[in-house]
């Protein structure tokens, strides 16, 4: 649950990053002091705030780390590639024999499947066994005080302090990623105040080494996130030849019978399965790779991590833990990551054709798409809203 690089609809999009510092060195310790007095006027006591900030420092990896651009976006099959690679489904088939009779009374109550949860647990901290060695405090303070995003972080910081107060902990043990995620699950601490539940009894809650705790804090997320119980986040499916890829949007949802009638079945032939839910259709590679029917839950999985990608491999994760086969259409092999200023340049060759006519930002969202789907109308090619390689090299060979 860091930050991480933001994917929109289907398509790639750069976060954009946190601009320059903008406190300087001298203001970090009256800045500490504010969120001090905030804390306590929430309930920290006062030791445990002085004591968690006695003597910190910036960290200089961390306005490094927070300041950088991602240079390329990430393709659909790099990224599942990496995050569904055979081993971790492996490793997840594993841990799921492993911890079944700890995992099924927690899927019972909170509706949430087991798979799921070991998918997660999977991606966060590959089971486990990298949950991050930055101080937390000190990270965020860092983030808090000398980046452009102080309010969201000076509230972390203070939440991570009442985490301390509550669960007996030293600002030392409190380690995590630079961007203050801690745990198995990676949950930010005012994830962890609001969600994170002490499921082994012991009084305190412990993301770190408990994994009752890490499963049920996962499970109590989704659960009151609005996860549907007993449903997938998504099905890939297979489109008729005729399908009218402009419907492929996150925000053009119907009901399965609707997409039945259009022709739309399950990628291994059988009907769609009706959950008497509406269901939106996503292709992140394109008309060429695979095709998603996301269901409600892949939206829950979006606000525990904003990454279109992040949400596919979850819902792939967990289905091949569950002993599902890999994709039966595999993203595009030659599928080229976008260098920012590619981007830059796609936006400008769309808007000398007149498709376009936002900012040229270097980010590919829902308008540089709905733009080059126009393009591709006019080109005569399927209108995905996808830059393939030959689609670039229509759009070059019409701009010279
Ligand atoms: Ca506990």
């Amino acid at each position: 649950m860091a930050m991480r690089p933001i994917f929109l609809a289907g398509c790639l999009l750069v976060a954009a990053g946190a601009g320059p510092v903008v406190a300087q060195s001298g203001d970090f310790r009256p800045c500490l002091d504010a969120i001090r007095d905030t804390a306590i006027s929430q309930g920290v006591p006062a030791a445990t705030a002085d004591q968690a900030l006695r003597g910190i420092t910036p960290d200089p990896r961390v306005v490094e780390l927070d300041s950088r651009q991602p240079e390329f976006t990430l393709t659909l099959g790099r990224y599942l590639g990496n995050a569904v690679s055979p081993e971790r489904v492996a490793k997840g088939q594993q841990m799921l024999a492993r911890y079944r009779t700890l995992l099924d009374p927690i899927e019972r109550e909170y509706g949430v499947q087991a798979s799921y949860l070991v998918a997660f647990w999977g991606l966060e901290s590959n089971y486990g066994s990298f949950t991050g060695d930055f101080s937390v405090i000190r990270s965020l303070a860092t983030l808090a005080c000398q980046t452009k995003r102080a309010a969201f972080f000076s509230n972390e910081l203070v939440q991570a302090l009442k985490i301390l107060a509550r669960n007996h902990m030293t600002a030392a043990q409190m380690k995590g990623s630079w961007a203050g995620a801690m745990g198995n699950t990676q949950f930010l601490p005012s994830t962890y105040v609001d969600h994170a539940v002490d499921r082994d009894g012991d009084g305190r809650v412990d993301l770190w080494s408990s994994l009752p705790d890490v499963f049920a804090s996962s499970a109590n997320f989704l659960a009151r996130s609005g996860w549907k119980r007993g449903q997938p986040s998504h099905d890939e499916v297979a489109l008729p030849s005729n399908f009218d890829y402009a419907r492929t949007d996150l925000s053009a949802e119907r009901p399965v019978r609707e997409w039945h009638a259009l022709g739309v079945r399950r990628a291994d032939g059988r009907p769609l399965v009706d959950y008497g839910e509406h269901a939106s259709i996503a292709l992140p590679a394109g008309h060429r790779g695979p095709a998603f029917l996301l269901w409600p839950n892949y939206k829950v999985i979006l606000m525990w991590n904003r990454s279109q990608l992040y949400a596919l491999s979850v819902g792939e994760l967990a289905r091949q833990i569950s002993g599902g086969a890999g994709l039966m259409r595999p993203p595009p092999p030659d599928d080229q990551p976008l260098a920012r200023h590619a981007i830059f340049d796609l936006q400008a060759r769309l808007q000398r054709l007149g498709h376009y006519t936002d900012d040229i930002d270097g980010l590919l969202g829902p308008r540089t798409r709905a733009a080059l789907r126009d393009f591709q109308v006019r080109a005569g090619v399927v209108a995905d809203g996808y830059p393939t390689p030959d689609t670039l090299s229509r759009l070059r060979a019409a701009t010279p």
